[in-house]
């Protein structure tokens, strides 16, 4: 599949040699339905800890953006509908960013992964290009209601001009968090590896508990 989006991927792809030439990096999934306060939480990390944030979203709007992206029209479309992006192309751009920050300074190779991965079909993709690159250390999970998250997201939605802060996308997007994104929790949560913060609270109450995890996991 890697292959048929890209062609010749192996050209694009640097080896599992050349990133074992620098520091492994370590990675956090952070979780949680749409609203939950990823980003708010992540960038509240990073001010704190020596992480940098990466957010699928943010990176696949990004994408969308750039002029002669022949995946800007694609992406659109999913990101309206709240539906999945092939991962062909979120696991790219995840890598490349990995990639540029690392060869930036070195000593960054501490990625909190925000928004991803959210069905099967992400975790295969992490699994065939990233899994042998990268240490996933846990998954942080903000566990908030529907009905907050979406009212967070129609109150953003008044000045954000994100497309999908809308009520009708919206319900897709609660629906395919429900649908796709829980169960990969649900998987890691049988490995013992998804630390979950009720994420229904005020930012700073949240974020003393994001704390009291990061200090304890680093
Ligand atoms: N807010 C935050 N925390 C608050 C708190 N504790 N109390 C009160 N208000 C709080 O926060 C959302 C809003 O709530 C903000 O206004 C904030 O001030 C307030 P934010 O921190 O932005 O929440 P977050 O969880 O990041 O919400 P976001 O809308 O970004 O979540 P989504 O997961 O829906 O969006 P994302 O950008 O990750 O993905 C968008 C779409 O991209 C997906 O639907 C999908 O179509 C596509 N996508 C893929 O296909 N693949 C990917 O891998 C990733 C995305
Ligand atoms: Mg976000």
């Amino acid at each position: 599949m890697i292959c048929r989006l890209f062609g010749s991927v192996s050209q694009k792809v640097p080896s599992v040699l050349y990133w074992s030439s620098l520091m492994k990096p370590q990675v956090v999934f952070v979780l949680g339905g749409p609203g939950a306060g990823k980003g708010t939480q992540c960038s509240k990390i990073v001010e704190n800890f020596n992480y940098t944030h990466l957010s699928a979203g943010d990176l696949l709007r990004a994408e969308r953006a750039r002029e002669g992206s022949e995946f800007g029209q694609l992406i659109a479309n999913y990101i309206k509908e709240g539906k999945i992006v092939p991962v062909e192309i979120t696991i790219n751009l995840i890598r490349k960013a990995m990639e540029e920050t690392m060869q930036r300074d070195e000593k960054k190779f501490r990625f909190l992964i925000d928004g991803f991965p959210r069905n099967e079909d992400n975790l295969q993709g992490w699994r065939d290009v990233m899994e042998e690159r990268a240490d996933v250390k846990f998954v942080l999970f903000f566990d908030c209601g529907n009905k907050v998250c979406i009212d967070r997201c129609l109150e953003r939605g008044k000045s954000s001009g994100r497309t999908d802060d809308n009520r009708e996308s919206l319900e897709k997007r609660i629906q395919t968090y429900l649908q796709s994104t829980r169960p990969i929790i649900d998987l890691y949560q049988t490995h013992g590896k998804v630390r979950t913060v009720d994420a229904a609270r005020c930012v700073d109450e949240v974020f003393a508990d994001v704390k009291t995890i990061l200090d304890k996991e680093g």
